[in-house]
């Protein structure tokens, strides 16, 4: 054996305002234990900086997307998504990312798994890591992906192609703990699951406006203890078991719009302050928004039977489509959730991980997930 290390096939891609490297399953090992391991090298974790591999240190930017055939009918591709923790050497398969779901149909054109229409192409998506589905439309004209287009998504500069994403209702219950509203450490949250496990707050309950910038929010470790203490319970309530270790259940702050929407929103995933709003992390505030008796709907300001709406955030805004029906026992439930974003392919080639057996000896000492 030479020592040089074996290089892997792999697409950098910005799935809307994430980025992340997309690998075909079939060439990662196939032993979760050894590809974590192989992630870990790739993306140069851990280390704050990620320098010494293609992670962006920074949690939205060490992603990772590995895709297959779907072995269901109903699909025709599996997405497993990967959060590679930055200064701590893990890899966590227990959230979903809608975000980098949005590359996830151009990849499978540019790899050949599906076969692109000659204007646009449709991508049925199954994704592993909860069961849930998707089906994303973009256009392939003369039968390529091409990125070209003027859809602007805020917290990406410039326009691109749109990618429509559409999601059918999950097979999880909307509310996991069975309630509307409840309370948490003297807090009234509510514990919302469509696609993202996530605590809905109202800011003024955590004595902050909501509007103040995602550091300012990070900088303050009284919030950050209250935000802590609140997870830890809300994720023991909604099934999560111990999720001092895990990157859900989120949680998101409400106030009332400023900019003609209708929220603002600072979103913690879970310990850092997210620049904007996940896709799917956005779909629970949505449906949340639209619960008669939920913490947001206090905040809220909807427009009476109209299924779009304008979620703000620290670098803009999110327009998704949700639209609720009930269960069998009266809880609310989801029909439809729809949000248009936008992707691009960045680089196609090999990434050379950093050799087996050199992890760095001094990680950041923070041993909490961030
Ligand atoms: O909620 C960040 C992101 C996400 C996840 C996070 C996402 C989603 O912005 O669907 O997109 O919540 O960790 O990429």
């Amino acid at each position: 054996m030479s020592g040089v290390p074996e290089g892997v096939p792999c697409l950098l891609m910005r799935g809307g305002t994430s980025k992340g490297a997309y690998f075909l399953a079939g060439d990662l090992p196939a032993e979760p234990a050894l590809r974590d391991d192989l992630l870990l090298r790739i993306m140069g974790s851990p280390d704050e900086r990620q320098i010494d591999g293609l992670g962006g240190a920074h949690p939205l930017t060490s992603k990772v997307a590995v895709v297959s055939p779907s072995a269901d009918p109903d699909t025709d591709v599996d997405y497993l998504f990967l959060q590679v923790a930055v200064d701590r050497a893990a890899v966590s398969d227990r959230q979903n990312c809608g975000n980098i779901l949005a590359g996830v149909g151009p990849f499978a054109v540019e790899r050949g798994l599906v076969a692109a229409g000659p204007e646009r192409t449709s991508v049925r998506i199954r994704m592993v890591n909860s069961g849930d589905r998707a089906t994303a439309t973009f256009p392939t004209p003369g039968g390529r992906v091409d990125p070209t287009g003027s859809a602007e998504i805020s917290g990406v500069p410039g326009a691109a192609a749109p990618v429509l994403i559409e999601f059918p209702p999950g097979p999880r219950p909307l509310l996991p703990t069975g309630s509307v509203r409840e309370e948490i450490e003297g807090v009234e949250v509510t514990c919302v699951d469509n696609g993202m496990p996530t605590v809905l707050i109202a800011a003024a309950s955590l004595q902050v406006t909501g509007y103040e910038s995602p550091a300012a929010l990070e900088g303050d470790r009284g919030l950050a203890g209250r935000l802590r203490a609140i997870r830890l319970e809300a994720g023991r309530r909604m099934g999560l078991g111990d999720v001092t270790d895990t990157t859900v259940p989120k949680l998101t702050l409400l106030a009332p719009p400023r900019e003609g929407g209708a929220v603002t929103t600072r979103t913690f995933i879970p310990v850092r302050c997210h620049p904007s709003i996940g896709v799917l992390g956005a779909a629970g505030v949505a449906a949340g928004l639209r619960m008669e008796g939920s913490v947001g709907a206090g905040p809220a300001r909807l427009e009476p039977g109209v299924d779009r709406m304008r979620i703000e955030h620290p670098t803009g805004f999110l327009d998704i489509e949700t639209s609720l029906g009930s269960t069998p026992e009266g809880l609310p439930s989801v029909r439809r959730t729809a949000v248009v974003r936008t992707a691009r392919k960045i680089f196609d080639g090999t990434v050379f991980p950093r050799s087996a057996g050199t992890a760095p000896t001094h990680p950041h000492p923070l041993g909490e997930q961030r």
